[in-house]
């Protein structure tokens, strides 16, 4: 993906700088904000609410310019780095700040500071499911998927478990794990890679809950309660996943990987931990596989 908002020429009159006659006269600071953030779903709803909205970027911008006066426009670059990563579809803002009158003693036509930050790496819940197919193949392949996938990384796997499956018409048992990892991606930058694995895969959604050859669920996104929550209520996206916290076959190969990680009770739901939710479930329908290697393999 590379889908960017470029903000260029945001100019107002600060007082930053070591010389007493700057921060006293004040001079012109000029300010470029370039955006990587996933817009395909702006550009699939047409809604300025799924978009990094530039009139607020450039007002932001314009209050550091002539906000608090800093030393150096090192300082300056980083602090509106820090506001625009504030924004929770930014993965990666790259900040210049431009001091076209800095004194600088010669002859001069601009000096400038670019700055490039990312969003702090956030944890992240993942469950696969398959049972269509080369069942075992084509989890290893997703597994590998995602060990590979730029936005990710630490990614941790459960031990596989098959599971009596649960919804939708007669099928096949499931084959099931959960991974955990880090991502550096916004929540729908990251459930959009899900995706393009389910499709590298054959994934044709047919039947709601049918047998499928993988699924890949987005179950939580940043500790809960923690700033980095993401929650959300959408057809596109809901978080948590709202069935997860029910689920046998999330939650014990989920407690298999991660014994002391918490989670919400569904939208509005109270946090708890995993393990007080797993000691009450029924966990008739979920078998653990194979040997106690980290993957345990039919
Ligand atoms: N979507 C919204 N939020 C999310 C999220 N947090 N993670 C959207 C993933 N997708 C999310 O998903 C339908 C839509 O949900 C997508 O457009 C996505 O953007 P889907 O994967 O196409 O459909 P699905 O998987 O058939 O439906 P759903 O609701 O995800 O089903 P579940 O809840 O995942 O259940 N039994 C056993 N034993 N093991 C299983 O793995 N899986 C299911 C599917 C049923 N029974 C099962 C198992
Ligand atoms: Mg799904």
């Amino acid at each position: 993906m590379s889908d960017r908002i470029t903000l260029t020429g945001v100019r107002g009159i600060g007082h930053h700088g070591v010389f007493a006659h700057e921060r006293r006269d004040g001079q012109p600071f000029v300010v470029d904000v370039e955006i990587e953030a996933d817009l395909a779903g702006a550009a699939g709803s047409d809604d300025v609410a799924d978009t990094v909205n530039y009139g607020e970027i450039g007002a932001s911008v314009l209050a550091r310019i002539e906000g608090e006066p800093v030393d150096l426009i090192e300082t300056l670059a980083a602090r509106i780095a820090g506001d625009v990563l504030g924004h929770r579809l930014v993965d990666v803002a790259t900040v210049t700040v431009h001091k076209p009158q800095a004194p600088v003693g010669v002859e001069f036509g601009d000096v400038s500071v670019s700055v490039t930050r990312d969003r702090a790496p956030v944890p992240v819940v993942i469950a696969l499911g398959a049972n269509l197919g080369h069942v075992e193949e084509t989890l290893e392949a997703a597994l590998a998927a995602l060990a590979a996938c730029p936005g990710l990384s630490g990614v941790r796997a459960s031990r596989w478990f098959e599971t009596e499956p649960i919804g939708g018409p007669d099928q096949p048992a499931y084959l099931n794990l959960v991974a955990t990892a880090l991502t550096r991606w916004s929540a729908p930058r990251l459930l959009r890679a899900l995706h393009a694995i389910e499709a590298d895969h054959g994934r044709v959604r047919e039947v709601r809950w049918g047998a499928r050859t993988l699924d890949l669920d987005l179950i939580q996104y940043g500790e809960p309660g923690s700033p980095d929550e993401w929650l959300a209520i959408g057809p596109e996206l809901t978080l948590p996943h709202p069935r997860a916290h029910e689920r046998a076959f999330v939650l014990v190969p989920w407690h298999d990987v991660a014994p002391s990680a918490s989670l919400r009770l569904g939208a509005g739901g109270a946090v708890v931990t995993l393990a007080s939710v797993v000691a009450d479930l029924d966990t008739s329908g979920v078998r653990m596989l194979g040997p106690s290697d980290g993957r345990g393999h039919r």
